[in-house]
């Protein structure tokens, strides 16, 4: 797809950042376990934290195609802080900015756009994640205040989020027309942690349990109407599937550099490793396979950006880009053979990160559905 300079250039700029500043991190963020609060604070500097929300709201008034081009540039050196902007910016400040009334834009949305607040979207439970409408959180309303009571499973940068949107419904038996979206902030009464996961991939990214006891939120944290709330998150799904299927392929073209550095600094047998017909071959199966995930996912950006269904074409992006995804990691692996393996190249990151892509997020089981549906109905 060809781009408009402005896009080539924002590529270009970023480019500064991941790789002076990002990717030297990335190797010990993942095998130490650790949050990059650094470098969010330099993603809020450098206005990443909400790029397509109007600059009236705090964000750098740009579109999804942007945005989609900073999570691909930031996963190709690093999953972990890609994971956490697209969760931050599609998750967290989405479903304030589409449904949120200019009272609550002001308190959650702006901070969140400025990086000041960190945003996290509560849905997925024990027994609710692919079926959104499933959700057991019961938020009962009493007076002025709802009671909310369950918890939240999976939910990424769940235990440091100042700001977290979630679902609950007044009844379970009235499936998703009982479903209402809320805010709850960090710290208020009856709202815990339970253990953030320690996961095969995307280490350096938090992924908590959200535990809600008695947990009274005011009526001003409902975010739409009471009821809206399934609609809510599955529009906030649609962007995050542009996000998901961004950072997947931003991760395979990592993958893929890493593999093409390896043929050309090697040898095989006395002759380089990239003249090699099989590693040829290899690669270009891999940067056409990369090449068709990206032409989706930007895709799927423009038509949001041009205000056309993008349904479809969100969920295509993302099952395809995290299933070549997982396939180019392992092909990259292929190329460095035993070396593939070992923690001095960064391809056995990709692939454990990649794995998060095809699993998290809505599994390409569901992506599937939500694309069947569009062509065959209900
Ligand atoms: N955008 C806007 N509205 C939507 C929508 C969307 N993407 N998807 C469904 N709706 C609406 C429907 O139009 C319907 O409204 P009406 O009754 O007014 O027509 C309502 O929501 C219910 O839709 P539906 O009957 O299709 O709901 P289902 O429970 O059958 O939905 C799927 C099933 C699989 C589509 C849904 O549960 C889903 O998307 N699950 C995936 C969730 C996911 O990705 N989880 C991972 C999250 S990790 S953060």
């Amino acid at each position: 797809m060809i781009l408009e300079k402005r896009h080539d250039d924002f590529r270009a700029k970023l480019r500064e950042f991941t790789e002076g500043e990002v990717a030297p991190r990335a190797p010990e963020l993942d095998k130490k376990d650790e949050f990059p609060w650094d470098l969010v604070k330099r993603m809020a500097e450098l206005d990443l934290m909400a790029i397509y929300v109007p600059r009236e709201y705090g964000g750098a008034g740009l579109d999804s195609l942007h945005y989609a081009i900073a999570v691909e540039e930031i996963g190709r050196v690093c999953g972990s802080t890609g994971i956490f902007l697209a969760a931050h910016a599609s998750l967290g400040v989405f479903p304030v900015y589409y449904a949120g009334n200019e009272e609550q834009k002001k308190k959650w949305l702006i901070p969140m756009a400025r990086g000041e607040k960190i945003g996290s979207f509560g849905l997925t439970e024990p027994d609710a994640g692919s079926d959104a409408a499933a959700t057991k959180t019961t938020a009962v309303r009493k007076g002025d205040k709802y009671l909310v009571n369950g918890v939240k499973r999976f939910i990424t940068s769940g235990s440091i989020a100042d700001v977290i949107v979630f679902t609950a419904t007044d009844d379970p038996s009235k499936g998703y027309h009982g479903i209402s979206a809320f805010v709850v902030e960090k710290g208020t009464p009856g709202f815990t942690y339970g253990k953030d996961e320690d996961k095969l991939g995307l280490r350096g990214s938090i992924t908590s349990e959200l535990i809600f006891e008695d947990c009274e939120i005011p009526e001003s944290n409902l975010l739409g109407k009471e009821g809206d709330g399934f609609k809510i998150f599955m529009e906030t799904l649609d962007g995050g599937r542009i996000s998901i299927g961004a950072l997947a392929l931003g991760i395979a073209q990592g993958a893929l550099d890493a593999a093409v550095k390896f043929t050309k600094a090697n040898k095989k047998s006395g002759k380089p490793i990239y003249k090699l017909q099989s590693t040829q071959s290899t690669i270009a199966e891999m940067a056409t396979e990369i090449e068709a995930a990206r032409l989706l996912v930007y895709q799927a950006a423009a038509l949001k950006d041009a205000g056309m269904p993008y349904l479809k074409e969100a969920a295509m992006a993302k099952y395809y880009a995290s299933t070549i995804g997982t396939k180019v990691a392992n092909l990259a692996i292929d190329i460095h053979g035993m070396y593939g393996v070992t923690l001095d190249f960064p391809v056995e990151r990709f692939i454990r990160d990649e794995k998060l892509m095809e699993i998290g997020e809505g599994t390409s089981e569901i992506q599937k559905i939500v694309i069947a549906r569009q062509i065959l109905g209900k």
